[in-house]
């Protein structure tokens, strides 16, 4: 191995924490078409479907799927028709913002204290705790509001041996999944905020769920320089829930979060990072399905090697797969991002394959920020 890690993060469970996290119970995405969702994200993606609600199961007004990769679970929930509040919610969720995520739930190891804990420190409540029951056994829910009409789910699952949840019956995957994992778990996701307000957000989640700051943070330097953005992030205790927090920049430009937050109506997440370990198997599988990836001057890789140093893939393979690479002090990481994967630009995916960097490629943001830029401006966006 020529990997070269200097520390290994602990994961285990403090003792003295707030707020303790198992790690990313679910995201949950509302669409206008959860049928077609799954198909693309089974396909194009290379998940697996798990679990499925609706009509056929008792469930009237909505269609659940449930899609799996490793410890990655995504929930592509649509409406059929609006019966009740929940309906009517999630339809209008998709008249405003288009297809977007909903809650970024969380697995704890209890949900009543992590809730009481919650709301003693500002959250704002969306469900008190609350119990569902099957004969696979009880999940306790309870959720909490964040940045715009997202929320997090809390989830304690002790011993629930079922597909998802109570209400969900298993279902066989929709085509064969790859014959390599495409990725095994969700590595980061990011939220867009308003202008001034990252701080807040950043408080937030120091306070209402005891997440503490990551060194990594993109600045005024950056901000300026690159025209972008300044970003900040939070993580749990185990660092296996991060959660980056991006505002606008003030520049000549349109920042690409203005755009995103004048597309979406709002704030919300930005982008889902899936951690792979084999991102160039996962990159020929998704380009050969139709994903489309930002593109990367081949000037990145004439000077790449000269910095980033020995990595498991070769340079000639990071060009011509456009895969970005970044290095710090404990190692280093490859990484690269698709392009917004519905016809608003607005949510976009990152896969990042881990080598001891805890970091998020802060290397690459110029290169990455430009060539969001020439997309902004094939929108007519910049
Ligand atoms: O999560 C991150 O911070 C990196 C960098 O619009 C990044 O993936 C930040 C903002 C952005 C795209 C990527
Ligand atoms: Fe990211």
């Amino acid at each position: 191995m020529t990997q070269t890690t200097h520390h290994t993060p602990d994961t285990t469970a403090r003792q003295d924490d707030p707020f303790p996290v198992k790690g990313m119970d679910a995201v949950v995405f509302a669409v206008g078409n959860a049928k077609q969702a799954a198909h693309y994200y089974s396909t194009a993606f290379g998940m697996k479907l798990v679990a499925y609600s609706g009509p056929e199961n008792g469930s009237r007004e909505t269609a659940s799927y449930v899609l799996e990769n490793g410890s990655a679970r995504f929930v592509f929930t649509s409406v059929i028709k609006p019966t009740t509040d929940w309906g009517r919610f999630l339809a209008r969720h998709v008249a405003e913002h288009g297809d977007g995520v909903i809650d970024l739930a969380v697995e704890v190891p209890d949900v009543r204290a992590a809730y009481a804990y919650a709301l003693e420190h500002g959250a704002r409540s969306v469900a008190e705790p609350y119990e569902l029951k099957d004969e696979h056994g009880t999940v306790v829910l309870a959720a909490i509001a964040t940045y715009g009409e997202t929320r997090h789910t809390l989830v304690e699952r002790s011993g629930y041996d079922g597909p998802y949840l109570p209400g969900y019956a298993a279902a066989a995957p929709l085509v064969a999944p790859p014959a390599r994992r495409t990725f095994q778990a969700i590595d980061h996701c990011v939220g867009n905020v308003e202008l001034g307000r990252m701080n807040e957000w950043v408080a937030f989640y120091n306070k209402v769920m005891g997440f503490t700051n990551m060194k990594e943070f993109v600045g005024d330097d950056i901000a300026t320089e690159y025209s972008a953005l300044m970003s900040k992030v939070v993580a749990d205790g185990t660092r296996k829930v991060k959660f980056p927090i991006n505002e606008p920049a003030i520049a000549k430009k349109k920042s690409q979060i203005d755009e995103y937050l004048e597309f979406y109506g709002g704030p919300g997440v930005q982008h889902i990072a899936l951690a792979t370990n084999d991102i160039v198997a996962t990159v020929r599988h998704m380009r050969e399905h139709g994903v489309q990836f930002l593109d990367t001057p081949d000037s990145y890789y004439d000077t790449l090697g000269e910095w980033v140093g020995e990595t498991r893939v070769p340079v000639d393979t990071l060009r011509e797969l456009k895969i970005l690479a970044d290095r710090d002090e404990d190692g280093y990481l490859l990484q690269i991002f698709t392009k917004p994967v519905q016809d608003r630009p607005t949510v976009f995916f990152e896969i990042i394959e881990r080598h001891g960097s805890m970091g998020f490629g802060k290397g690459n943001f110029k290169a990455l920020f430009e060539a969001i830029e020439r997309e902004q401006a094939r929108r007519g966006n910049l």
